[in-house]
């Protein structure tokens, strides 16, 4: 009897561990389409649309390399819905002798794989994911024993174990870090490049079709659908960012502009979070990209940090925290998501901005994400549990290996500092730095207290006051503590009032004064 394979939506990698003594006269690849994934939260309509064109496409791929593949299609009518119940099915057709896959990037759908060999009487095999360039054994052993997990520490340690970016046991340049380079704002008029998108083919035609069928409901435009879902697609997306934006995404990367959300960011996350692409390769094209000339040294580093530190990191820290990790409310907060997330009705232009993007293509940046999405969910206290998955459903690249450390840990400081030594909480003045948001905006940016001031404003500093017991010992906020110290208690009163009304307002019109039922 020969092998059932089981490939994931996110597993369409050539090279995925599940294929390396795959048998062609002998072994089958399962693909299956199934509504438990499509629905365990209500993806965008675009990330369905990415995942189900790019399955279909990596299967065509594999049998043209002559792989027998079985693929279940979601409107098959024998289709049971679940992974349990398409690979019962698949037993049943194929009677193999063992079952293989690669590890599941989602704790749930590894809790599923522990079942099978039970279930199915037959050895399953787990494999590694080899697409990740730190296993998760090493970063078991890594994390062991300390109690706060620095990204920056674990992201050496990272340089040194792949040399990527080494001159011998040093850093290239000499910094590990080049990131006071980094945080330039856009001048007005600069023109950015225009960034090369993917129109979808029959294939993918067919698939929004059937995601308009099954899912009217889910949040997001299917249209214009633009996303690589092919490797080769996915290798032109790379190339085109190594050339064209490379350069200058090390000054621009925190930079925030109206109707331009792309700027100079990678957009290879979709791409490389379903297999299309890997870390290895990611990270090589870029190192040549420094070593031949064509892109300076703190783009470089900061987009390799990105991926061979950050992203490496919030993946260990996924697997070794699981499943405890969400459970944490450090700041218990307990506010509902207002509906604005969904809508992007709000007067405050920098969130209805970047809730526009993210509607239109299923992507919004990182500054965008962490510095106005979740700076404002932090705070305004939202309940952490309806954060997370707003950002698991909305965004095309979100799975919740990497989404829930970066929203749990990162922007919302739920887990009490383990991730982050301290929260991203900033006031409008940030946002107006790094955009040009505010000049569009119903609200007053300067304005400190008042219905017309900007609500960043207010929130931000009570949101120190209202966590000084916990937040103030922490010497990375000394300064704002410092400030907040000398403050006259008239003025406190004001930030405290100013900001009652506010969240009074927020929560009981699931909108902010002003746009009630707007
Ligand atoms: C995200 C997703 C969706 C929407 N649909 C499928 C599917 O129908 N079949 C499949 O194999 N995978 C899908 N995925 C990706 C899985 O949810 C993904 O493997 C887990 O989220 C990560 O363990
Ligand atoms: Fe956002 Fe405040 Fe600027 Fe308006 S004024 S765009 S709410 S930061």
């Amino acid at each position: 009897a020969g092998t059932l394979r089981l490939v994931l939506g996110d597993q369409l990698h050539p090279r995925l561990a599940t294929f390396t003594d795959l048998d062609p006269g002998a072994d089958t690849v399962l693909m299956v389409e199934v509504a438990e994934e499509a629905t365990y939260v209500r993806h965008h309509k675009q990330k369905l649309v990415l995942v189900f064109s790019a399955m279909r496409h990596f299967a065509a791929e594999l049998r043209a390399r002559g792989v027998a593949v079985d693929y279940v299609a979601l409107d098959d009518p024998h289709n049971t819905g679940s992974f349990t119940g398409e690979l019962a099915r698949a037993v049943a057709r194929h009677r193999p002798g063992r079952i293989v896959v690669t590890e599941a990037g989602e704790w749930r759908v590894e809790a599923m794989m522990r079942d099978w060999e039970e279930r199915f009487g037959l050895p399953v095999e787990i494999r590694d994911d080899t697409r990740f360039l730190c296993p998760r054994p090493v970063f078991a052993r890594w994390a062991e024993g300390r109690e706060a997990l620095r990204m920056e520490t674990f992201y050496r340690a990272m340089r040194r174990r792949t040399g990527f970016l080494m001159e011998g046991r040093e850093p290239a340049g000499g910094r590990w870090n080049f990131d006071h380079d980094n945080r330039r704002r856009l001048p007005a008029g600069h023109a950015v490049p225009e960034r090369r998108r993917f129109p979808p083919d029959a294939v993918t035609r067919e698939v929004m079709d059937l995601v308009a069928r099954r899912f009217p409901d889910h949040f997001g435009d299917l249209d214009p659908f633009a996303w690589p879902v092919t490797r080769t697609e996915a290798l032109e997306a790379l190339r085109h960012f190594l050339d064209d934006c490379l350069p200058e995404f090390g000054d621009y990367q925190d930079a925030m502009r109206s109707g331009t959300p792309f700027l100079y960011h990678g957009l290879i996350a979709p791409a490389l979070n379903l297999g299309l692409l890997d870390a290895e390769e990611v990270c090589r094209a870029a190192e040549d990209r420094w070593r031949d000339g064509s892109a300076p040294l703190n783009a470089v580093e900061g987009f390799i940090r990105q991926i061979l530190g950050w992203r490496e990191y919030v993946r260990g820290l996924y697997w070794a925290r699981m499943p405890d990790y969400p459970e944490t409310n450090a700041l218990d907060a307990t506010r509902d998501l207002p509906w604005f997330y969904w809508s992007g009705e709000t007067r405050m232009a920098c969130l209805a901005e970047c809730i526009r993007d993210t509607k239109a293509q299923a992507h919004a940046h990182h500054i965008q994400r962490l510095m106005v999405l979740g700076n404002f969910a932090l705070l305004a206290g939202l309940a952490p549990a309806q954060v997370e998955e707003w950002f698991l459903v909305v965004y095309a690249d979100a799975y919740e290996w990497v989404e829930l450390p970066n929203v749990h840990g990162m922007a919302l400081w739920a887990d009490g500092g383990l991730l982050g030594s301290k929260p991203y909480a900033a006031s409008g003045a940030y946002i107006d730095r790094m955009s040009d948001y505010c000049g569009g905006c119903a609200y007053d940016v300067r304005k400190k207290a008042g219905s017309d001031a900007c609500p960043f404003n207010y929130l931000y500093w009570n949101f120190l006051i209202a966590h000084e017991d916990r937040l103030s010992r922490n010497p990375r906020l000394a300064m704002p503590y410092r400030t907040l110290a000398t403050m006259q208690p008239a003025r406190r009163d004001e930030i405290v009032a100013d900001s009652t009304r506010f969240l009074d307002a927020l929560s009981a019109s699931q909108g902010e004064p002003g746009t009630e039922g707007a």
